[in-house]
């Protein structure tokens, strides 16, 4: 029997998708990247179908490619060629919410956005925010340790999951959902699996730390003159403002791009440089919130302000920011999408650094900078000339290099950064790394050409 067959028998034929013009949307990333073709797209309903299908693969020596809500942007959840794409997204059984434990556990093709909306009338709220919050499913955050908005309180997917349930390459499951507190008892599998990007299981349920609804958010966004200032006032409200949740900059080029695609602009000066930041209370006691964050920022030498308590005032404050992802898109050429982080304290100059190499590599790029700066890490995207973007990407990960960075502050590895692993582990930590690989896949069918350097 031909593996399609075998794959349409365990888990039904509408499931099996082989169709040209169905599968395209699976095989291209939100980049519009297409590497090549897949064999099928197969959605299993259930973690045994998910074990039938993978044990039907490995049998087969089929590799297979697990994909979410397909927002990747390092090439991790999409084929090359040949491959069986794994998608979750029929993995959308009951989210329970457990308002006592202050924890939810939710199947891996449930979005974010529909964990939240299972939270909202329990006064409860993920730790984890992030744009593509309607699309990223609860399975791919946790395969890629997300990052996102609200890093500066909550930290990474990583430190927001309490248990797993997943299923290994040749079937296996394993289960951790207990979302005990306390259980020292041995290796910590979710944690393993948690940024394995797919290599070591397929995630199909996970439990997540919740928190009390915010009950005040406000938020400005302060005109600066440049990213050492962004700096002097992220050290400033780490220290006073114990609510600050979200620290996001924007360079003066991308605001008015974001302008031209229909932002509003919220500052009525322009400035090289607007920081946003959120601070929110989610005690519902008092309403001090705005008091406390105008204190934490008096005597900041900003060119112009703007604040915002209300959801709507927030959402005209939030706009620029959350369209750059956009921007470099609509730039023409190919568009570079380089997720990098130093220590907060180098960002300055890792900033005109990256500049310079950019501009000496291709002077007609457009750079456009921006990113979670709270955390150190800066969204170099740049829209280049076909023929230029391998060597500014090289020219960026050199500077990244010297600063002494990360290639990956979020977005994981992939395909694109595997064999650049080296630059941000070391050799025995790559060495560890390829032992559990070959310990929990030993045919090495789970995405085989992701993570580990070839
Ligand atoms: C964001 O912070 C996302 O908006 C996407 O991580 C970043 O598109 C990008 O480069
Ligand atoms: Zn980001």
């Amino acid at each position: 029997m031909s593996l399609l067959d075998a794959l349409a028998r365990t888990i039904g034929s509408e499931h099996v998708l082989t169709d040209a013009d169905v599968v395209r949307g699976y095989e291209t990333d939100w980049m519009g990247r297409r590497l090549g073709a897949c064999l099928a797209v197969v959605r299993p309903g259930s973690s045994d179908e998910v074990a039938a299908v993978l044990r039907a693969c490995a049998d087969a020596r089929v590799p297979v490619v697990p994909q979410g809500g397909n927002t990747g942007l390092v090439g991790g959840g999409v084929p090359v060629g040949g491959e069986v794409v794994l998608s979750t997204r029929r993995l959308t059984g009951e989210t329970v919410v457990d308002a006592e434990d202050a924890r939810v556990t939710a199947s891996a093709g449930t979005t974010v956005a529909q964990v939240q909306a299972a939270l909202t009338p329990h006064g409860l709220e993920l730790g984890i925010d992030l744009a593509s919050r309607d699309s990223a499913t609860i399975g791919g955050l946790v395969a890629t340790n997300a990052g996102g908005l609200r890093v500066p309180r909550f930290g990474h997917v990583r430190r927001q999951l309490l248990g797993l349930e997943a299923v290994l390459a040749e079937g296996v499951r394993v289960e951790r959902l207990s979302g005990l507190r306390k259980d020292n008892s041995g290796y910590d599998l979710p944690s393993l699996l948690c940024g394995s990007e797919g290599t070591l299981g397929v995630v199909t349920r996970a439990c997540l730390r919740v928190w009390p609804l915010a009950s005040q958010r406000v938020t400005v966004v302060l005109g600066l003159d440049d990213l050492a200032a962004c700096v002097g006032v992220v050290r400033r409200l780490r220290a006073r403002l114990p609510q600050l949740e979200c620290v996001e900059a924007v360079f003066a080029d991308g605001v008015e791009q974001a302008v031209a695609l229909g932002a509003r602009r919220v500052l009525d000066r322009r400035a090289p440089v607007e920081l946003l930041v959120e601070a929110v209370d989610r005690t519902g006691r008092g309403d001090t919130l705005l008091h406390d964050v105008l204190a934490a920022l008096e005597d900041t030498a900003a060119l112009a302000t703007a604040v915002a308590t209300d959801a709507s005032g927030r959402q005209a404050l939030w706009e620029r920011r959350e369209r750059q992802p956009e921007v470099v898109v609509r730039l023409g050429g190919t568009a570079l999408k380089l997720d990098t982080a130093v220590r907060l304290g180098q960002l300055p100059a890792y900033e005109l650094d990256v500049r310079a190499a950019v501009a000496a590599t291709d002077p007609g790029a457009r750079l456009v900078l921006y990113g979670h700066v709270g955390d150190g890490s800066l969204h170099v995207n740049v829209a280049t000339d076909p023929e230029h973007a391998a060597d500014v990407r090289d020219a960026v990960f050199d500077v990244v290099r010297t600063h002494g960075g990360s290639l990956s502050a979020e977005h994981g590895i992939g395909r694109d950064k595997r064999q650049r692993l080296d630059w941000v582990r070391t050799e025995g930590e790559i060495t560890v790394m390829a032992a559990v690989k070959r310990a929990l896949d030993p045919g090495g069918i789970l995405n085989p050409q992701v993570l580990l350097p070839a």
